[in-house]
């Protein structure tokens, strides 16, 4: 009886290592995995965890602007910040789908982050305290979120990669208008240009933290890579991004604030001073500026919707009532 279970384990054993490779060899082709697709259940949580962290960073990256929207300087740049605010909250519902289609549904992965246990963006601690915070977000980051988007539409999981189509079409609208209200400041009065470089001043090093900790730290890297749901590491993401930005920065006539920054002539590459860290990791803990605001401002939009998902719940009862009385009829 011992060795009968004991040889069940070995095939089973046998079975799942045939599973794994033969997904690994459809990673290594290029294929898209789909939600009713074998894959590991290390990949599952993986995506969860990355999928779920990328929807509440959207959906708390409406915050730092919304709070811009009714003091925006006139009615075109209102009329585009409102509709950038909400192709975030659309991002977010996109991303919500993905994970569900993965088994964790909308209702857990809100939960997780209303109760303070789930992960969402750094760079939405910070607080927006000028009109020139709007222009940076939009060209930095925004900027920040295409560059590592854009590969995550090359994402090994079909529902994921095909959301970040669309969203980084989005941001790229979002990045240009961004970087326009920059340029408009830059090329106005001198307080209006002050305001664009205080703007960047505080926003540029948050915006390089967006890409994650350094290689030699990173968890998550190695393995998200072995399955082609990251394409590139954090640290080779960063430098794409500096080295696409410091130009488009020096055309505004604006100045880094990093006095490291410098041209290698030799590589094309911008390098960069030390990045710190330990601002990193207490923002990720939840120490950040808003941290405290930004989850009380979700928490009382959840209760104040409480009557929308009640009256959606009471449509969709009355609807299935409906279906079934009218098969029963038939
Ligand atoms: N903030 O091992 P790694 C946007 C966590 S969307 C907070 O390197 P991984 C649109 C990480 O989750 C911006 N936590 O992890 C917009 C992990 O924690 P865990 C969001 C961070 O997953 C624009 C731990 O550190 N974009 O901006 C951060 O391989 C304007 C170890 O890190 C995405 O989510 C951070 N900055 O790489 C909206 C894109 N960095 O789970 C409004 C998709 C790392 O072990 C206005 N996500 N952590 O507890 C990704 O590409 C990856 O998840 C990374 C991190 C690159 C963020």
């Amino acid at each position: 009886m011992y060795s009968q279970g004991l040889n069940q384990a070995e095939t089973d054993d046998t079975a799942d290592a045939t599973r794994a490779a033969r997904f690994q060899a459809r990673i290594d082709a290029e294929d898209k995995i789909e939600p009713n697709d074998w894959m590991p259940e290390a990949y599952r949580r993986t995506l969860i965890r990355q999928i779920s962290q990328h929807a509440h960073s959207e959906i708390v990256g409406m915050l730092p602007e919304g709070n811009w929207i009714t003091r925006a300087p006139s009615l075109r740049r209102k009329a585009a910040l409102l509709a950038k605010v909400q192709d975030e909250g659309g991002h977010g519902l996109y991303l919500y789908a993905a994970a569900e289609t993965l088994g964790a549904t909308r209702e857990e992965l809100v939960d997780q982050l209303l109760a303070g246990r789930a992960k969402y963006s750094s760079i939405f601690n910070y607080p927006t305290l000028t009109w020139a915070d709007i222009g940076a977000i939009g060209w930095l980051v925004d900027g920040a979120a295409i560059m590592n988007q854009i590969p995550l539409c090359r994402c090994s999981f079909g529902p994921y990669a095909r959301a970040m189509i669309r969203v980084c079409k989005e941001e790229s609208f979002h990045q240009r208008q961004g970087y326009e209200i920059m340029l408009t400041l830059c090329r106005g009065t001198p307080e209006q240009k002050a305001m664009a470089q205080d703007a960047l001043d505080r926003w540029w090093w948050p915006c390089l933290m967006m890409f994650g900790p350094p290689d030699t730290e990173s968890q998550h890297s190695d393995t998200s890579m072995k399955w082609k749901i990251k394409r590139f590491t954090n640290d080779g993401l960063r430098q794409k991004f500096i080295d696409a930005t410091v130009p488009q920065g020096h055309f505004l006539g604006l100045t880094f604030p990093d006095p490291e920054l410098r041209r290698d002539e030799a590589t094309g590459h911008w390098s960069h001073g030390p990045i710190d860290w330990e601002e990193f990791k207490r923002v990720v803990a939840g120490g950040g500026f808003c941290a405290a605001d930004r989850l009380a401002a979700r928490r009382k939009a959840h209760e104040e919707g409480e009557w929308v998902r009640e009256a959606a719940a009471a449509h969709a009862a009355k609807r299935a009532a409906k279906l079934a009385a009218s098969k029963e009829a038939a």
